[in-house]
């Protein structure tokens, strides 16, 4: 078993499709391990996308991912990574795969509906700056 990072964007939030993508989430065969509602600050946005910092997008992609309310989650299943990944779809919600949760609730490049580890060690990063140990007893 692996576990990976996830987070519904503000976008899919503020549109209410928060719930739909926890459903397919379960449908698909992940065990949700921890899950919270968040609302980012700009600081906080721009420590979690550190390793964009010196993209030209960093400074839309920070403002944006503080625009509203997250989610966050820990999502557990074998091969985690890449089958979070999977059910995403491409990056660009308009390259994005029929029956993929970026063709369904993406807006735009940057407003995707969701965000994924792309690799173990993002997704220890990632999960460990959300959660605590504690936050992830099963
Ligand atoms: P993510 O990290 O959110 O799961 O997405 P990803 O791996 O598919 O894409 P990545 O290259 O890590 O980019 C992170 C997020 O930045 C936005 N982006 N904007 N304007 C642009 O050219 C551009 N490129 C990427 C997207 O919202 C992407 O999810
Ligand atoms: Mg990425």
């Amino acid at each position: 078993m692996e576990r990976t990072f996830a987070i519904i964007k503000p976008n899919a939030f503020i549109a209410g499709n928060a719930g739909k993508i926890i459903a397919r989430i379960s449908a698909e065969g992940f065990s949700i391990i921890g899950l919270k509602k968040l609302y980012l600050s700009k600081r906080e946005a721009e420590g979690f996308y550190y390793v964009h910092k010196d993209k030209p997008f960093f400074g839309e992609l920070t403002d944006f991912m503080s625009s509203g309310p997250c989610i966050v989650m820990v999502l557990e299943a074998k091969d985690a990574i890449k089958k979070w990944r999977d059910l995403m779809g491409a990056t660009n919600p308009a390259n994005a795969a029929e029956g993929t949760l970026r063709r369904e609730f993406g807006d735009s490049l940057e407003a995707n509906a969701t965000h994924g580890s792309d690799a173990p060690e993002t997704a220890a990063f990632e999960i460990s700056y959300f959660f605590s140990g504690l936050e992830l007893l099963v």
